[in-house]
């Protein structure tokens, strides 16, 4: 789940929405002659579908001509130009660029495929009004995450399903500080959340140090704030404040171990253990409870 920066996703004006794939360009009318043509289609029922073959990578605009269903695509954006009149037979599309899910207002939350090499993220649009990018979820528990460094880095599982969005697309994407929302969901069905107004996770050379602050939320323990400036460990990296132990080893999980945690996020997913090992939230959904496992959680950012 490689995670460049810029983000490509096109999309019809004429408010064309298929399931799946939205596709986002904005309608340019006035253009001054267009090149760098790519090639021409003919025979293309609508600009949609011609939006559609305007998916290649290096597809940065397109165009379609109504009387004649030619679509057109080209390897650069159309430039506005005054001098030119308003085409009534070719409409002229540029692809949008976007840089976070918060540039797909209007769509719907799913996965988005995202960059020049076909990265992916999920979306959710509609969560305390969205748009957050989902770092982490965990809601069937068919995803081990009992893993080494390099899953971590890297990223695994399914974006529709339990995965780790990767702790070097974390650093990417939080470049900049960003909210943290932490979805949790007890066995009881109760559910909670968390939120903090200051998320940033380091680099590789700096072990992916976590940096969070600012908790609300409706929950009362703030037990990410025990990882607050630690710095990430694994079953093969033990990075924590342990002197003795590698608490990703101990505890089965990648995570900002202290001595070692208290938002168990990765743990062990269960629905019958009690122990330091499951996926839990310290103190939640029981205030005396501090190893009580977690039915789901969702970690995600905007
Ligand atoms: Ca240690």
């Amino acid at each position: 789940m490689k995670l460049s920066i810029l983000v490509v996703i096109f999309l019809t004006v004429q408010s064309v929405t298929r399931a799946g794939f939205p596709q986002l360009s904005q309608r340019i009318f006035r253009v001054a002659p267009p090149s760098n043509k790519i090639f021409s289609v003919s025979g293309i029922f609508n600009s949609a579908m011609c939006a559609l073959i305007c998916k290649a990578e290096q597809c940065l605009a397109f165009s379609y001509r109504i009387d004649d269903r030619i679509c057109e695509t080209y390897f650069s954006f159309f430039e506005e130009s005054i001098h030119a009149e308003i085409s009534q037979s070719t409409l002229y599309f540029n692809r949008v660029m976007i840089n976070s899910c918060a540039d797909l207002i209007g769509c719907s939350s799913g996965v988005y495929n995202i960059g020049n090499d076909g990265s992916t993220v999920y979306c959710d649009m509609d969560t305390a009004g969205g748009p957050w990018t989902v770092i982490q979820r965990r809601t069937k528990g068919d995803v081990d995450f009992f893993r080494p460094w390099s899953d971590y880095k890297n990223g695994f599982g399914d974006l529709n399903g339990d995965f780790w969005l990767g702790n070097d697309n974390l650093h990417l994407l939080t470049n900049t500080p960003k909210i943290l929302r932490v979805e949790l969901e007890a066995l009881t069905g109760e559910r909670g959340y968390a939120e903090y107004s200051n998320f940033q996770v380091a680099d590789e050379s700096q072990n992916y140090q976590l940096l969070v602050g600012g908790f609300s939320g409706n929950i009362k323990h703030d037990a990410m704030a025990f990882s607050n400036l630690r710095q990430f460990s694994t079953l093969d990296r033990d990075n924590d404040r342990k002197s003795n132990r590698n608490c990703a080893m101990d505890l089965k999980s990648g995570w900002w171990h202290n001595t070692c945690i208290r938002a168990h996020l990765n743990g062990i997913f269960s629905k019958y253990v009690f122990d330091t090992e499951v996926m839990r939230w310290a103190y939640f959904p029981d205030p005396n409870e501090r190893n009580r496992p977690l039915k789901t959680t969702k970690m995600m950012i905007r």
